[in-house]
């Protein structure tokens, strides 16, 4: 009878998932970027959120931050082909640069820290692309939005 498969069906499946929701919480990848590392937090900082242009102008800071290297924001968009001039600051002490995966577009290729690189970008089609530090990849990579 189907009547009594489906609830055993049911059941196993719901507890998948909770051994799934379990082990996803448990794993340890994403440590808590916990205060107090010896990071200097400046109050204008822009930490999560996606950097748009102004006046044509992008923003992204390289840095590191609690033992990690990072872009912040690690996410960021620009219109579709626009010519955009993306300012990278490394405002960490390691060598850092950007690189826009897929594309010719990068900043100088050390960056040292506390120097600025600005380079130009346009995008002609719609996607996402990844940008990274070739220092520091994987660990260090963001998210360009092209739309
Ligand atoms: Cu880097």
């Amino acid at each position: 009878m189907p009547s009594v498969r489906r609830p055993l069906w049911l059941a196993s499946i719901l507890v998948m998932a909770g051994v799934l929701l379990l082990a996803a919480c448990g794993g340890g990848e994403k440590a808590t970027p916990t205060p107090g590392a010896g990071t200097p937090a400046p109050g204008g900082t822009p930490a999560a959120g996606v950097a748009t242009p102004s006046g044509g102008k992008l923003v992204i800071v390289g840095t590191e931050q609690g033992g990690r290297n990072l872009f912040i924001p690690d996410k960021a968009q620009i219109p579709v082909g626009t010519e955009i001039t993306v300012e990278f600051q490394n405002k960490g002490q390691a060598i850092h640069d950007m690189f826009i995966q897929g594309t010719n577009f990068r900043s100088d290729q050390v960056v040292q820290g506390g120097k600025n690189s600005s380079f130009k970008v346009k995008i002609d089609r719609a996607g996402s692309f990844k940008f990274i530090c070739e220092y520091h990849q994987p660990e260090m990579a963001g998210t360009l939005e092209v739309k």
